[in-house]
């Protein structure tokens, strides 16, 4: 099968790091295609990044219906998109950020986020009452990373995560920490070597759910909300997006 990794924001290098982690977890038979958007922002840090990343997201998926995606995984923690990608795909559609919910309940009774800035902690707020994860989230911590310090020696992004995890367990009194953002993904083991708890990056977990899914035969649902868009002619700069 061939699975579309989503990068939404435009970072090539984080496309890259996202496909081999991606990669790094998908089973034998399973192509890796990670691709980003013709446009968009180098990194997605609120709501006003948020919305063209959900139009690239869009732009993505279109590309890979025509391409024979079996499904989709959209690789940043704010899943910009969700909704929309899954009314124009026949595959399932695996955000990051519910995938890691997800595994992280069926690991421990209560898990702590870890993410970036601060400001976006409330964007993952909004997803766990969106999700319906209210009981299981015990707290959500930025770390006043950047995400495009991450992979900038000179941040300390990995000692100031951990702390910050570490610190979460305590605070939160949970039992499994999810990394809050795809830039995170390679810091996974180690960290969970570290504070010798379940850490789940969400890019591992939603490439291995879109697979199960896949090979299960399910894809996402044509009726109701998530049929097809509604034909019709979009105006000025979304045109070419105009669902036909
Ligand atoms: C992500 N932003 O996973 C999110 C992380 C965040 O560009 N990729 C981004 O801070 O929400």
């Amino acid at each position: 099968m061939k699975l579309r990794v989503i990068n939404p924001n435009t970072t090539a290098s984080m496309t890259a790091a996202i496909g081999a982690a991606a990669g790094a977890v998908a089973a034998p038979g399973t192509v890796i295609d990670a691709v980003q958007p013709s446009f968009g922002a180098p990194s997605i840090e609120g709501h006003h990044d948020d919305v063209w990343a959900a139009a690239g997201v869009a732009e993505q998926v279109r590309a890979g219906e025509r391409d024979g995606a079996a499904g989709y995984v959209i690789a940043c923690f704010g899943d910009p998109g969700l909704h929309a990608a899954r009314e124009l795909a026949t595959g399932p559609v695996i955000g990051i950020a519910e995938a890691a919910f997800h595994c992280a309940s069926l690991l421990a009774t209560g898990f702590s986020v870890v993410t970036t800035l601060t400001r976006t902690c409330v964007i993952a707020e909004h997803l766990v009452l969106q999700y319906g994860f209210e009981r299981r989230c015990r707290g959500i911590h930025g770390t006043d990373l950047a995400v495009l310090e991450l992979d900038d020696p000179a941040s300390n992004a990995y000692a100031r995560i951990r702390d910050c995890a570490a610190e979460a367990l305590v605070r939160d009194r949970s039992g499994a920490i999810v990394l809050g953002c795809a830039g995170m993904a390679d810091l996974c083991r180690r960290l969970q070597r570290e504070l010798g708890v379940p850490v789940i990056d969400g890019v591992a977990a939603a490439v291995k759910l879109a697979e199960s899914l896949v090979h299960l035969g399910l894809g996402t649902s044509k009726r109701g909300d998530y049929a097809l868009p509604l034909p019709k002619v979009y105006a000025g700069l979304a045109a070419p997006w105009s669902p036909l």
